[in-house]
């Protein structure tokens, strides 16, 4: 479960975090194959709650996809048929599809049955009143649930002191299932092969850590191979968990890594911390496997700088994409250390916590579309997505990660709030953390000798570069400067 289903120069996760399901595929086609981005993790698939009444019918939070009302794939993302086409269009591209499987609950206590949007069981409504909890859509009941081990919610003090209620009890109110018992174990394997069936790749299994591991090994185990059509014989789903371990708990990462890879926040903090200035940037030469706490070795971990959850914090204690040429740093950074399996996020604008995504007035379930500036790639801020994926300086380094692939870290050097290295062969990467001064090198690239663009302030169009050129002279030298807060990249992708 931890060797990732992608092609093997395409390493490299995104998720589009809301996106719709016609809006992925063609984003698969026309832009993701062409940077090397090897899997689109999307937003839980499955019907989901919805309600008419949230601020003045006016909108619908993100997180009504985290409460499963069924496994019918059917959301606001789109329904079956469109979920189809999108696996396909973008398998034939050569990007995977990594679902976002909300396997720990269903939906909260008390929400109304009888919901009347798109995504609703209709003749197959649910009943989340606390005793009852039927979901006729998927065909559990009360007995189903850990209401007989906890039914109250997590304590603050259990994450602390007690694995066992953060696994048994409810996470802020949400109906908690009992992956132990075979017969739900069995309608979560219906779930996830239908998913296979239909060509995905593998799994972000949400609140992993609200779950046992052994019942999460044996649930898995019963999942089929995916489709050696598409992926070759006798390959494993690839499986993450979303299990937050930044210390001082009693739910550790580690006891998920014999089952898949967990989701290192450590990484995204460490980095965050430096490119906000609270820390030395020259330090993360040495992040990777020891680097701190739950860093552990490569092929355990998924590395984002920041996810759809802590972007929304108040304040974020992760860099996100208001923060501008921090951000920029922070995540180039990740797209060019060779550590773990990097994850960028793709966002809509937000002012509050709980806003969805951009939607039709009216209608309010209708999600709208990216639209897109024809001049640079980028999304057009009116259409309301960000796409931090399209950035010219993140989608240019996830190039840079494509072809560095395999490239060591080599010829290391370590300034105050800079540093730089060389993708042994392949590339190489400077970034300068200081607000005055220039971060300069005449330096070992490895590289062979020619003229480079930096990928960074430009990029190679029509055999020139639009942002700066660097010479590698023969003896594989170069000068380079590196402005204050930003970077300086070259690889052998994008050379004259
Ligand atoms: C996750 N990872 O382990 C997701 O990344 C995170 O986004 C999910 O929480 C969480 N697990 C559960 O799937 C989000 C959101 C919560 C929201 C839940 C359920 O962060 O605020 O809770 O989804 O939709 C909401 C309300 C909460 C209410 C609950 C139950 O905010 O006040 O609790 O629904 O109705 C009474
Ligand atoms: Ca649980």
């Amino acid at each position: 479960y931890d060797k990732p289903t992608f092609l093997s120069d395409r390493n490299l996760i995104v998720h589009l975090f809301e996106w719709k399901w016609t809006d992925i595929a063609a984003e698969c086609e026309n832009f993701l194959q062409n940077y090397g981005y090897g899997a689109v993790q999307v937003s839980p698939p499955m019907e989901h709650i919805t309600f008419t009444n949230y601020n003045n019918g006016n909108d619908l939070p993100w997180w009504v996809r985290y409460q499963p009302v069924s496994y019918k794939l059917s959301s606001r993302s789109g329904n079956e048929a469109e979920f189809t086409d999108m696996v396909n269009r973008c398998n034939k591209v050569g990007v995977r599809i990594i679902v976002d499987v909300v396997l720990n609950h269903m939906v909260g206590i008390g929400q109304k049955k009888g919901v009347n949007g798109v995504g609703s069981s209709g003749d197959s409504d649910f009943d989340a009143t606390a005793g009852i909890e039927t979901f006729p859509g998927v065909g559990f009941g009360a007995g189903d649930t850990h209401d007989k081990e906890c039914d109250h919610d997590i304590q603050d003090s259990d994450y602390q002191n007690s694995a066992y209620n953060v696994k048994m009890c409810r996470l802020s109110g949400l109906i908690d299932l009992n992956q132990n018992s075979t017969y739900v174990q069995g309608k979560m394997q219906d779930y996830l092969n239908h998913l296979i069936t239909l060509g995905v790749a593998g799994f972000r299994a949400d609140a992993g850590k609200h779950m046992w591991p052994n019942d999460l090994k044996n649930l898995f185990a019963g999942v089929n191979n995916v489709r050696s059509d598409i992926f070759g014989p006798n390959q494993r789903p690839f499986i993450f968990y979303e299990v937050i371990d930044q210390g001082g708990e009693a739910v550790h990462a580690a006891d998920y890594i014999e089952i898949g890879r967990y989701t290192n926040f450590n990484f995204g903090a460490a980095v965050s911390t430096a490119a906000k200035k609270n820390s030395n940037f020259g330090g993360l030469t040495k992040l990777g496997p020891g680097y701190g706490y739950g860093n552990l070795d490569d092929i355990y971990v998924v590395n984002f700088i920041d996810n759809h959850d802590n972007q929304r914090s108040i304040p974020p204690n992760v860099a996100i994409y208001k923060d501008g040429s921090a951000y920029k740093l922070a995540v180039g950074f990740m797209l060019a250390w060779p550590y773990g399996l990097p994850r960028v996020m793709s966002s809509y604008y937000f002012d509050t916590h709980d806003q969805g995504p951009p939607h039709m007035s009216g209608p309010y379930f209708n999600t709208t579309s990216p639209t897109f500036d024809s001049s640079n790639q980028t999304c057009q801020q009116s259409s309301g997505w960000v796409c931090e994926h399209r950035w010219p300086e993140i989608r240019n380094l996830a190039k840079f990660h494509q072809t560095t692939t395999g490239a060591a870290a080599t010829a290391i050097t370590s300034g105050n709030n800079a540093l730089a290295f060389a993708r042994s062969g392949k590339g190489y990467f400077a970034l300068n953390n200081n607000n005055n001064v220039n971060f300069n090198l005449n330096t070992q690239t490895t590289l062979p000798a020619g003229t480079y663009c930096d990928v960074y302030s430009g990029e190679l169009v029509n055999n020139q570069c639009t942002g700066t050129q660097i010479i590698v002279g023969s003896d594989g030298k170069a000068s380079i400067s590196v402005l204050p807060n930003s970077i300086v990249a070259i690889h052998i992708g994008a050379r004259i």
